[in-house]
């Protein structure tokens, strides 16, 4: 019987999103197959096939696409930490802005080598809106970018749509807010604070030091947002879409949700470290998803009180086996 099974080729697999999203694509009864960077190649914890590549070389990008035979490919690497973009601007650019292009290149041949079309998903983000032109911010909003990382992300965003354009593709951009869990890394600000809050609760750290806390982000749970990724590229049409929940907090709301929930006041146990500013700030996020939710018919479940207590949760877990 012929294989009737659809694949998708993830990059970034090792990342949080690249987890949420495997696992979700395997209850629906895809092959997976992922690349990853910095990790071995083989077979992952879930079943799905790992090839080593990295965006910042194309040479085996071709390769890696024979061997997967993918229907879909979610483009999800990158180098992704704002802060650090300040200070790796060209590999930022490489990878997370010209990897992209690379990888379109890649499938634009594949599709010719294969004799089928390939659905693209680019990780588009919201630091592309950075210092903000109009609030909520919506598909039609124009970008205004305040770091190397968002720089690299509209060119990415822009040779998405060239190529969707130029060659006739099926490739499209999710513009997603922040969105955290207990598999977010842990130089980003949540997980940062839901790491601390564990560790201090059971005397494994006294203090914890941040940035700006006044900053305000549109902050929402990773596996609701990877099922927005999947809707669209089941479309007939691709199209881009901004995915948020449209509730903003501030980075303090973050510490009063995660700090309370373990019953401690956060007053005296953070500070702040100037050397954690940026030297450009995006101040606030808000995103208008109503596209998502009108054509996807797509809606945020988890809120931002149920988000700060479920990774917490997880970091108490993690602190206890340190302990
Ligand atoms: O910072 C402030 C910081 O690093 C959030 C990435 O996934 O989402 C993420 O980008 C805010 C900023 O995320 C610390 O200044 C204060 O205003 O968690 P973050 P981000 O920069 O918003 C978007 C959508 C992406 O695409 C990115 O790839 O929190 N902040 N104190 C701090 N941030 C960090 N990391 N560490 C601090 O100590």
């Amino acid at each position: 019987m012929a294989d009737t099974k659809r694949r998708a080729l993830i990059t970034g697999i090792s990342g949080q999103d690249g987890h949420y999203l495997t696992r979700f694509l395997l209850k629906r009864d895809y092959e997976v197959h992922g690349i990853v960077s910095c990790r071995a190649p083989g077979i992952g914890e879930a079943g799905e096939r790992l090839y080593y590549a990295d965006l910042a070389d194309g040479s085996n990008l071709g390769q890696i696409l024979d061997k997967a035979n993918p229907d879909e490919v979610y483009n999800l690497a990158a180098q992704s930490h704002v802060r650090l973009s300040f200070d790796l601007p060209q590999y930022t650019a490489d990878v997370t802005g010209v990897g992209v292009l690379r990888m379109l290149d890649a499938i634009r041949e594949y599709q010719q080598r294969a004799g089928k079309q390939v659905r693209f998903y680019q990780a588009s983000s919201s630091e592309m809106f950075g210092k903000v032109v109009e609030t909520p911010q919506s598909e039609s909003t124009p970008f205004y970018p305040r770091s190397p990382y968002a720089c690299a992300k509209v060119y990415a965003y822009w040779q998405t749509v060239n190529y969707r354009e130029s060659y006739d593709m099926y490739a499209l951009n999710g513009i997603l807010f922040n969105h955290e869990s207990p598999r977010r890394g842990e130089a980003f600000v949540t997980r940062k604070i839901s790491k601390a809050v564990a560790r201090i609760k059971l005397g494994l750290q006294d203090k914890l030091s941040l940035g700006n806390i006044e900053a305000q982000r549109d902050w929402g749970f990773a596996g609701d947002f990877i099922e927005a990724m999947w809707l669209m590229l089941q479309q007939d049409v691709p199209e881009d879409y901004v995915v948020a929940t449209g509730q903003v907090h501030s980075v303090r709301d973050f510490l009063d949700a995660a700090f309370g929930h373990v019953g401690l006041d956060w007053a005296n146990l953070v500070e702040t470290d100037v050397n954690m500013f940026r030297p450009a700030e995006v101040d606030i996020l808000c995103g208008d998803a109503t596209k998502a939710q009108e054509k996807l018919g797509w809606q945020p479940k988890v809120s931002f009180g149920e988000l700060a207590r479920m990774m917490v949760d997880h970091d108490l877990e993690l602190a206890r086996q340190e302990s």
